[in-house]
């Protein structure tokens, strides 16, 4: 065990905060240098950096027990159906799914949202049915739904923003209605950071027997999700976002809705029998799971879910709420800095403009002093084009990161100022 979990994997009764030093030794990237400087990674919503325990529970299974999962009756491949199934035990549990066949292991949100469009919205949807979605979307919950809407005939509805960047409920009161057949809403935003009261859409929704998908790439990273309080359908999330593996997400569902959808891809693993004429399916969750999944991937995420669990998901969303408002504090005071989202509940996203700088030169600059952002329209165009920008620059916070680094990025920023403001 590292040693940030050795001194944290107790229950804290004080609710003290973790040794962010300690947690920071966990991650061997946090030690590298860039152009000469120690890395000062802020990019995490992109995608977050991997602890020692992640990357050694994929050496292990790789160096000791890799084989096929649910094919063989030997020992390896029982080793490795073992890992696999166990990794959904554990993402069952981390999101308080009801059962394992609710866990539904895919590549990332992005194939969620596409499963769900393809198997639960398409086979129902016609000519004047209506998907309900926000301006705050991520491509990713954008683009599958205006596909089937062309398949089906039905019609895409966004809930409008307003200038703080949250989702405007009445206009959300006004548009939900006889026709929608499904909600569609990121939990939290990518753009902008803003973390959507969800409850309240989906208690609406709810009560009009309308389904509801979460997309929650940026939610499970940052604050403990239970997708029964929460009382959704269908919640989706990636595991590079949360410390883990890329390639690897979950799609969780209802049960009742899942055994009522159709496969949406055919092959290995999701079959009990195939013949000419027919073929039964597997029971769920393998029925979508066709193929050979990835092993190592499943792995790695539930070992990302151990060491989130560890440090303490309410522990690691205090650590960045102050980290966020002490950022938010900082880069205000540098002028012609304009942040872009700024909704009062809010994930660690601190996206902005700077007078007469391009994003993507600030980016550049930013590089040359080890400082990783994202600059560009984070796959949420319709937000910048809300906000009339065509890009911002984005600082995304993890609970290893410190208040220094903040400070490395201030400064970073004051130089770009002066050499291109
Ligand atoms: N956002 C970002 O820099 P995938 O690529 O499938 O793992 O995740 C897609 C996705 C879906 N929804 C939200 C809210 C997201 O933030 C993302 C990924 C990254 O903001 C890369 S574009």
């Amino acid at each position: 065990m590292s040693l940030a979990l050795a001194t944290t994997s107790r229950p804290d009764a004080t609710g003290a905060p973790f040794d962010v030093d300690a947690v920071r030794r966990d991650f061997p990237v946090l030690a590298r240098e860039v152009n000469g400087r120690p890395l000062c990674y802020l990019d995490n919503a992109a995608s977050s950096q991997h602890p020692r325990a992640v990357i050694d529970a994929i050496s292990s299974y790789y160096e000791t027990s890799h084989a096929n999962v649910h094919r063989g009756v030997h020992r390896l491949s029982q080793e490795a159906t073992d890992l696999f199934e166990g990794a959904r035990e554990t993402l069952r549990g981390f999101v308080n799914a009801r059962s394992t066949r609710e866990i539904v292991f895919v590549r990332g949100t992005t194939e969620a949202i596409n499963l769900v469009a393809q198997s639960y919205a398409r086979p129902r949807l016609g000519p004047g049915d209506e998907i309900l979605i926000s301006w705050l979307e991520h491509h990713a919950n954008i683009v599958p739904w205006q596909m089937v809407c062309e398949q089906t005939g039905a019609k895409l509805r966004v809930i409008p923003i307003t200038r703080r960047g949250e989702v405007d409920f009445d206009a959300f009161l006004g548009l939900i209605g006889e026709r929608t057949r499904l909600l569609a809403l990121s939990h939290v935003s990518n753009a902008l950071g803003t973390v959507v009261p969800v409850e309240r859409y989906i208690r609406e929704a709810r009560r009009r027997g309308i389904p509801v998908l979460l997309d929650g790439a940026q939610a499970v990273p940052h604050l403990p999700v239970d997708v029964q309080a929460l009382d959704c359908d269908f919640y989706c999330w990636s595991g590079h976002k949360m410390c883990g593996p890329t390639g690897i997400g979950v799609l969780y569902g209802r049960e009742s809705l899942l055994e009522a959808m159709p496969p949406w891809q055919g092959g290995g693993d999701m079959i009990l029998a195939v013949g000419f004429d027919r073929t039964v399916y597997n029971a769920l969750p393998w029925k979508f799971e066709a193929g050979t999944p990835h092993i190592a991937g499943a792995i790695g995420l539930a070992a990302a879910v151990r060491y989130l669990q560890a440090l303490g998901l309410e522990r690691i969303a205090a650590a960045e709420h102050e980290l966020l408002e002490y950022a938010t504090r900082r880069v205000e005071e540098i002028p012609g800095l304009t942040i872009v989202g700024t909704a009062p509940e809010k994930a660690a996203v601190v996206s902005f403009t700077l007078e007469r700088v391009h994003p993507h030169d600030l980016g550049t600059i930013l590089d040359h002093d080890g400082v990783a952002i994202r600059t560009g329209h984070h796959c949420a165009m319709p937000v910048m084009e809300f906000f009339g920008v065509p890009a911002t620059a984005r600082a995304s916070f993890a609970f290893y990161n410190t208040r220094a680094e903040v400070d490395r990025l201030v400064e970073s920023l004051h130089v770009a100022r002066e050499m291109l403001g």
